[in-house]
């Protein structure tokens, strides 16, 4: 029988103290929960709507397949799972732009608004990529650039053409428009606290205390879950204001 437990475990084991494996644990739950649930409740919505909540579900499907990786990958290394981060996070984030597309589209949003947002947000991933990973002594620097990509989408989404398009929908579709502009600034706000808790840099002394991990763990579940609930509910008040 003894051979049975000396060969390599299927499962890693979870040390009780293991804050960063519980968050990748918990993360890829929560992301497959989500998932079954935009999936499953897409068909009850108008057309209109049926594209917004699938892309909701394909935004928490992708992380949840990549959460499965980083959970494993953590597990076994005990090391930041950067590579799967950064390749779930240049599918996704795109996809949110989308979703900005797809909900103003009523008010007649164009193509071009979405391939802004959409080559704003590689540029901030893609930047942000190689100050963590592979010129981590320059981390400040490419820190600051993916920072100015992403002021630059806040600037789009707050005030810029993706504002006026959403006034001129109005009801829902502002609403909804909003609070998706307050994730991008409040939630979106999370990575830059979790980018200078891990790479060094003149922040070491404010934010090293924290997990880099555990601090992109929570901005997932939030963003990623979040996001696709304001989708979620905006095509319920539609549904509710049509049928009225
Ligand atoms: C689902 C994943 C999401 C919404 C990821 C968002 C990631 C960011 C907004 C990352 C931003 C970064 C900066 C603004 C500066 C430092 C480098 C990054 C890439 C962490």
């Amino acid at each position: 029988m003894e051979s049975l437990f000396t060969s390599i475990p299927a499962v890693a084991k979870m040390a009780t103290n293991d804050y960063v494996g519980f968050t990748f644990f918990v993360g890829c739950m929560a992301m497959m929960a989500a998932s079954a649930f935009f999936f499953l409740s897409m068909n009850g919505f108008d057309r209109k709507w049926r594209t917004s909540i699938l892309v909701s579900g394909l935004i928490t499907f992708i992380a949840a397949v990549h959460y499965w990786y980083m959970r494993d990958y953590w597990a076994v290394n005990g090391e930041s799972p950067t590579f799967f981060r950064y390749v779930d996070w240049v599918l996704t984030v795109p996809l949110m732009c989308v979703e900005f597309y797809l909900i103003l589209k009523v008010a007649g949003a164009k193509k071009s608004l979405m391939w802004r947002l959409i080559f704003l947000s590689v540029v901030m991933l893609v930047t942000g990529y190689f100050g963590e990973a592979v010129y981590r002594d320059q981390a400040q620097i490419w820190g600051l650039i993916s920072g100015i990509a992403y002021f630059v989408i806040v600037y789009d989404i707050w005030l810029g053409q993706a504002k006026k398009l959403a006034q001129e929908a109005g009801g829902a579709v502002l609403q909804a428009h909003k609070t998706l502009c307050w994730f991008v600034l409040v939630g979106w706000a999370i990575y830059p606290i979790g980018y200078m808790a891990g790479t060094p840099g003149w922040y070491d002394g404010i934010f090293g205390g924290f997990s880099m991990d555990v601090v992109y763990n929570i901005g997932d579940a939030i963003n990623k879950i979040g996001f696709g609930l304001v989708v979620y509910n905006l095509a319920v008040t539609a549904r509710a204001e049509e049928s009225a």
